[in-house]
């Protein structure tokens, strides 16, 4: 089963989640639940979807996770997993058949590491399009960002590799992507000109056909952000 349309406060609750499934509870433009989508599609886990109403939770939904936020998972036993970083390192210790993650403890400690540094990019989103939308002069903003492209962009010509846990996809790349999935909402003026190796890393991911299954076009996000910015969200939007 997979909802399209969301759940929103009142929706009677979902049945239970199926015994040789996992659910994820989802919202399908949320950057941080694509993170988990990624993952469950690299690795081909078989899973189900609800979509919830993030404006009008669903009583039974905070049940499950009381900070109301997706990504979230659930098993047929009932546990439930939230936190993007959570529920990809969950998901990657209960299938372990397509590795995302080195094997070594360093291995995993750089990926861990580099996400670290990755989420003090993540808040530059948020600011840049609500100080956009308040009139606000953001372009100190825009040159923080840059400058935190400008390092990513860095540790890969050091890395010498494709991306950024070697040549070949691994879990900080999915990780990363989402927002580089979005970057077109933030207007910058020509944002990877001068990172040519993370432009080409945007490309190269593009390529992979988890990328390619879980995304929306930069048409479809603009859209739904203006619903968002104009105070009636639209989750079901394109369904
Ligand atoms: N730190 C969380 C952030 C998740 C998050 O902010 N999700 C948003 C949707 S994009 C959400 O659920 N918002 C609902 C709310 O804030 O009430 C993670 O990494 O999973």
């Amino acid at each position: 089963m997979s909802t399209e349309k969301s759940f929103a406060k009142g929706s009677p609750a979902p049945a239970p989640v199926p015994k040789d499934c996992i659910r994820l509870y989802s919202m399908r433009f949320c950057p941080f639940a694509q993170r988990t989508r990624l993952v469950l599609n690299a690795k081909g886990i078989k899973h189900d979807t609800i979509n919830i109403n993030l404006k009008d939770k669903p009583d039974w939904f905070l049940e499950k996770n009381p900070l109301g936020l997706v990504p979230t998972l659930e098993t047929p036993a009932g546990e439930v997993i939230y936190e993007s970083p959570i529920t990809c390192e969950y998901l990657e210790e209960v299938y372990p058949e397509k590795k995302l993650l080195p094997s070594s403890p360093f291995g995993k400690a750089q990926q861990k590491m580099m996400l670290e540094h990755f989420s003090k990019v993540t808040p530059y989103y948020y600011k840049i399009t609500a100080g956009r939308r308040s009139g606000e002069d953001v372009s100190g903003l825009e040159a923080e960002l840059k400058e935190k492209f400008a390092k990513l962009n860095e540790d890969l010509v050091k890395k010498k590799t494709k991306f950024f846990g070697g040549d070949s996809v691994t879990m900080i790349d999915y990780m990363m992507w989402p927002f580089f999935e979005r970057i077109e909402l933030l207007e910058l003026k020509n944002p990877l000109n001068d990172t040519p190796e993370l432009k080409k890393w945007t490309e190269c991911m593009l390529e992979d056909p988890a990328v390619k299954a879980t995304m929306f076009g930069a048409d479809t996000y603009k859209a739904f952000y203006k619903t968002v910015a104009d105070g009636k969200p639209d989750y079901d939007f394109g369904l």
